[in-house]
């Protein structure tokens, strides 16, 4: 395989963001998210669903204190480890037990991820300060052997990696690893990574080829892509090894979940392999399925060892998954994750609106994944999908006002349904303030506050910008640094003005994606060798001080069709313009959005932007028809023939990441066309 993985991700310290509409967004989540996710992990927010995150790591601590002073006489108080009591039956007497999912390590770890990320771009000495004492904690929360699960320290550590499948501790080892490395790039601090590695020295002194280690894998991936991480900053081939052990057992035969069974029935049935993602060896896997997240997840991790150690049969296996995903299990907003039934992939064009799981973390999760392979390959149907995720299924997992969230994105809602249905129970009509399991919040918080590093990647004579963030770059080469400030009006509008800044003179190439959604684009710069390329501009030439590109997208309405054979949206339309996916509202357009129809040829327009507004996005406004209902009682069924009107009404389309703004609505994104 041609050794492609030179196209790096910038380092956060040497990107200042200044684009107006995500840096508002980063705002939110450094003003709004961070602190208050710190007050759920504390379990300080009145009527949410309690975290128990920092009580079970205080807790841990206090225990591994106790076994240290008190030694043998150390009285081991332990609970079952396969009854999980996320709630004490009394809150004012609890036991010394875990509380919480048991998972809950990895709010911490995702919410350090993101204090590290908004302190390169946002230093603040007062959250570094609770940031550093909160580590403390975690750091006395290890084991001195490098264990450090707080469900398996508290409850029972003798039976620790007992249960891979379903117990998550190379999952919150995962997190683990990606919020030290963070914090360290960010602070220079080293404590929490050095916990880290201490913990991937345990790890891998129990599970390997060799003999009497365990041959175990995670249950929920991220180990992986951790650990590829954790070798690229400390360089210690161990991490790499571990790594590419786990993802090259996953799959075989005899099944590790089988071995490591309890249960009576030793097992487990075809789809909870699937779910896993451990049906098959990873290199033979060709379709996407079980739990969205875990999948893509993995997928990140097999394109960055693919990278990591030249593997093409692992590139080819991603290359084969990814066209999977977005040619068949993908919603025209990024989600994946078709069915509820373990917050899966569903089988190929099965992407029904009104069930949709399609959870935020699943789609950060396919942005994770983009970026690996545009690390091995810049081609802009990478690239197309960060910038269809972020604007659309993921912006809308979290509100305007960065204090409620979605875990579910569906794309049709009926609150009625969501109120009284078991089969849309999932679905919830408005963002909620918290979850019991808050996977999400803290995803979306550690993918914003780092997003420049999915804008813009780089090798040494090429910086490539991937979608169109206002940003600063500082661009180090041999003949000394480049300054890049990119100021782009995106998502209002498709104008993007480069400025380049450098001392001396000096030849390099900007490469530049030509959005999927843009059919035509004007381009000025001077004297440029200009190649097109697999959906970039190369633009190469001697690059001097004050030197700049201007480049304009036309953001044209389109009306998007869906492949056939995605049964929901057959004869239905849905409006883009530029990256922005649109949707009805009741709000806007009454209830009953279902007897809406949009006719084919009826013009749609924006609404005005009032001139300083850099963050507003127009609506769209379209002459439609409404079915009338007739006011007499309308028998259930009645002949065809019978006189169905339509009243003419103008229908008002909002961004689909702004809906449930204004209250409980109903909600549609496909739309019949007439
Ligand atoms: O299992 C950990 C996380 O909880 C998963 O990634 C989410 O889907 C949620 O189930
Ligand atoms: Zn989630």
């Amino acid at each position: 395989m041609k050794n492609n993985s030179t196209n790096s991700p910038l380092s956060l310290k040497r990107i200042q963001v200044t684009d107006a509409f995500w840096k508002s967004k980063m705002e939110l989540v450094r003003n709004e998210v961070i602190p208050y996710q710190w007050e759920a992990l504390n379990d300080r927010i009145e009527g949410a669903a309690p975290s128990f995150c920092m009580r079970n790591f205080s807790l841990a601590a206090k225990i591994i204190q106790k076994r240290q002073t008190e030694g043998s006489s150390y009285q081991e108080i332990t609970y079952p480890t396969n009854l999980i009591e996320t709630l004490p039956t009394d809150m004012n007497s609890m036991e010394d037990r875990f509380y919480g999912f048991l998972f809950q390590d990895s709010d911490f770890y995702k919410w350090i991820e993101a204090v590290a990320y908004s302190l390169t771009q946002h230093p603040d000495p007062d959250l570094e300060k609770i940031a550093d004492q909160a580590i403390d904690l975690v750091c006395s929360a290890q084991q001195p052997n490098g264990y450090l699960d707080t469900f398996y320290i508290i409850n029972n550590p003798t039976e620790a990696f007992t249960n891979l499948r379903s117990n998550h501790e190379l999952y919150c080892f995962g997190h683990l690893a990606e919020g030290a490395i963070a914090y360290y790039k960010a602070t220079g601090k080293k404590a929490l990574l050095k916990a880290t590695e201490r913990f991937a020295d345990y790890i891998e002194s129990c599970m390997g080829m060799e003999e009497g280690k365990k041959r175990g894998y995670p249950g929920h991936e991220i180990a992986e892509m951790a650990l590829a991480a954790l070798y690229e900053i400390t360089g210690n081939e161990k991490y790499l090894k571990l790594g590419k052990f786990f993802i090259d057992e996953r799959g075989q035969k005899p099944y590790y979940f089988d071995m490591e069974s309890t249960e009576k029935t030793t097992n487990m049935d075809a789809l909870r392999y699937h779910y896993h993602q451990a049906h098959l060896p990873v290199r033979q896997q060709t379709e996407a399925v079980g739990h969205a997240v875990r999948a893509v997840y993995l997928y990140s991790g097999m394109a960055d060892f693919a990278r990591l150690t030249n593997d093409q049969s692992l590139k080819d296996a991603c290359d084969i998954l990814w066209q999977d995903i977005t040619q068949k299990k993908m919603y025209i907003t990024g989600g994946i994750g078709g069915t509820h039934f373990g917050e899966a992939f569903s089988y190929a064009y099965d992407l029904p609106n009104d069930t949709a799981y399609a959870e935020t973390c699943a789609s950060i999760g396919l942005v994770f994944f983009a970026r690996r392979m545009l690390e091995l390959d810049v081609d802009s149907r990478y690239s197309d999908i960060i910038e269809r995720a972020l604007y659309n299924g993921i912006l809308s997992g979290m509100a305007e006002d960065g204090k409620s969230f979605f875990y579910t994105n569906p794309l049709s809602v009926l609150p009625e349904a969501c109120h009284k249905d078991d089969r849309v129970a999932h679905i919830k009509p408005v963002r909620q303030k918290w979850f019991g399991c808050a996977c999400c919040p803290p995803n979306l918080a550690r993918l914003l506050s780092s997003l420049s590093t999915y804008a813009f990647t780089e090798n040494d004579d090429t910086l490539f910008i991937h979608f169109y963030m206002g940003a600063i770059i500082e661009k180090e080469r041999s003949e000394g640094m480049i300054h890049v400030a990119v100021e782009s009006a995106f998502p209002q509008n498709g104008d993007v003005t480069i400025t380049i800044s450098t001392k001396k003179a000096q030849a390099f190439t900007i490469a530049l994606r030509i959005p999927e959604w843009a059919n035509d684009h004007t381009l000025h710069v001077d004297d440029a060798n200009i190649e097109h390329k697999k959906g970039y501009l190369y633009l190469t030439k001697i690059w001097k001080d004050n030197e700049t590109i201007e480049l304009s997208f036309p953001m044209n309405i389109t009306r998007i069709k869906s492949n056939p054979l995605i049964r929901e949206n057959i004869g239905k339309t849905a409006l883009m313009r530029g990256p922005i996916v649109y949707c009805l509202e009741e709000a806007d357009n009454g209830e009953n959005l279902h007897l809406v129809s949009l006719p084919q040829k009826a013009p749609v327009h924006t609404t005005a932007i009032a001139p300083n507004d850099k963050l507003s996005i127009p609506n769209l406004v379209v002459s439609g028809s409404k079915l009338k209902l007739l006011e007499t009682d309308t028998p259930l069924y009645s002949t065809a023939s019978s006189d169905t009107c339509y009243e003419t009404c103008e229908l008002t389309f909002v961004p689909y990441f702004t809906w449930a703004n204004r209250g409980e609505g109903e909600m549609q994104v496909w739309v019949r066309e007439s």
